[in-house]
């Protein structure tokens, strides 16, 4: 499904976008740099956009509920961004999100505890006169073909519905593993095969007619210039956090 957001960019509008920041209760230190990020960065924006990967792995919005969350080592964590983020978005800005493949089951409950809005992938905005896609990236990793199948089916519905059946604990079981098949599968692939297809990009430009396409997923921090059609484009890419924080601020001056 696509999606549009009509509204446009005035001159002194800024947006920041961040991605893959993988929280996890025993990652304390990327806690510490997202709130130093929210409470000293985020305020000098008006729109924020996160584009997936937020958490490490999210089995659900039930998880947030409180019979659920006595016996879940997240909860504080969870808990914690979710004021964050409401406080950015009652005092300070629009507040957006997108799957990652780590958590795309976000649903309903997150949008509503948070004051944010659940975006289709991709996403189109014109910001300062460009059209733009933003997107996580994994769907553009076209040639790695096992993580194309895997995706296919966890963002089955019936998949997810018969998932979120499940108690909590066999939930947390079932990701743990796919985690590790994950990092298994991963040492046979090369660095090529794990990033995005460089057709798939062309093909997805050409398709939309953009300007600039911004993604997260591969950590793979940069910024390319590309022609297609004969028109100069842009691919934005986000870096994930890990010493340091990460996130983009677009304004009427360019990206940066
Ligand atoms: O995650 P990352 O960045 O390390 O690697 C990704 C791809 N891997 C994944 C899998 C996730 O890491 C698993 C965590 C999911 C947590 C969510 C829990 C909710 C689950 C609910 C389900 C409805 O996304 C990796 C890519 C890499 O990016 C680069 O793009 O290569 O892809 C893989 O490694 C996938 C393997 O190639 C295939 C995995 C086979 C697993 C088979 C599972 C069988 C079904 C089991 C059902 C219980
Ligand atoms: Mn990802």
């Amino acid at each position: 499904m696509n999606q549009t957001i009509t509204n446009q960019t005035t001159l002194n509008n800024v947006v920041h976008i961040i991605s893959d920041l993988h929280l996890c209760a025993s990652r304390p230190d990327l806690l510490q740099l997202f709130n130093k990020y929210m409470t000293e960065y985020a305020p000098e924006s008006q729109q924020l956009y996160v584009l997936g990967d937020l958490f490490e792995a999210w089995i659900g919005d039930d998880c947030l509920a409180p019979e659920n969350a006595a016996n879940n080592p997240n909860a504080a964590m969870y808990q914690s961004v979710i004021d964050s983020f409401k406080q950015y978005a009652e005092n300070h800005g629009e507040l957006y999100f997108m799957h990652g493949n780590r958590d795309f089951l976000l649903g309903q409950d997150f949008e509503k505890v948070t004051s944010g809005k659940l975006l289709d992938e991709p996403t189109f905005v014109n910001w300062h006169g460009k059209k733009t896609a933003l997107m996580h990236g994994d769907s553009l990793c076209t040639d790695d073909v096992a993580y194309q199948q895997f995706r296919g089916m966890v963002r089955n519905p019936a998949w997810q519905s018969e998932f979120l059946a499940y108690p909590m604990a066999k939930r947390v079981e079932i990701a743990n593993s796919l985690r590790q098949q994950s990092k298994q599968a991963q040492t046979e692939k090369s660095n090529e095969i794990m990033d995005v297809n460089h057709q798939a990009v062309e093909v997805f430009f050409s398709e939309h007619q953009i300007d600039c396409l911004i993604h997260g997923h591969t950590h793979r921090q940069a910024t390319h210039e590309l022609i297609v059609d004969g028109v100069a484009k842009q691919r934005v890419v986000l870096s994930d956090w890990g010493d340091r924080g990460f996130y983009l601020a677009v304004t009427s001056q360019g990206i940066s």
